[in-house]
């Protein structure tokens, strides 16, 4: 099973679309394997943005992330990486679909709710950031290793 991380950004929080959010990711059949609010060190999130470390948007980018509570999370199912891409749209708001998260909530691509990993190698990274490999639980699967005979 494919994994990958997602983080409600702080706006996302305090918009109370926590929910909202969540409800998409499981009713598109994805699994939610661990689930955590945090308060965002600077040095995990300067960790979590490396690849953009010389873009001019870069320290706005690690304050913003650490300015108030954010919802982490690992996230499985097939092809979930690029599934999770979808649920949450485009970047830029004036490219979002509606239908998407950030196209139906967001209008700032500095406030656009929620990040997800872009690739199967970067959310490893992500999620090695913010978990612990025994916060993480695949109970679906191992739901499937019983044999249940009632
Ligand atoms: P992504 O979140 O869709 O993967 P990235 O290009 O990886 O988009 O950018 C990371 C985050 O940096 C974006 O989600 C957005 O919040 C912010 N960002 C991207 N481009 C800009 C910009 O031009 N100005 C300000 N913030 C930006
Ligand atoms: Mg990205």
């Amino acid at each position: 099973m494919e994994r990958t991380f997602v983080m409600i950004k702080p706006n996302g929080v305090e918009r109370t679309l926590i929910g909202e959010i969540i409800k998409r990711i499981e009713r598109k059949g994805l699994e939610i394997n661990a689930l955590k609010i945090i308060l965002a060190s600077k040095e995990q999130a300067k960790k979590h943005y490396d690849i953009h470390q010389n873009k001019p948007f870069f320290e706005d980018l690690v304050k913003y992330i650490c300015s108030g509570p954010v919802v982490v999370m690992v996230v499985s199912g097939n092809n979930s990486v690029e599934i999770m891409r979808l649920l949450a749209g485009a970047t830029d708001p004036t490219k979002s679909q509606p239908g998407t998260i950030r196209g139906d909530f967001s209008s700032d691509v500095r406030l656009n709710l929620i990040h997800t990993a872009d690739a199967i190698e970067r959310a490893k990274y992500e999620i090695s950031i913010y978990f612990n490999e025994n916060e993480i639980i695949d109970y679906k699967r191992s739901i499937d290793k019983h044999t249940f005979t009632k």
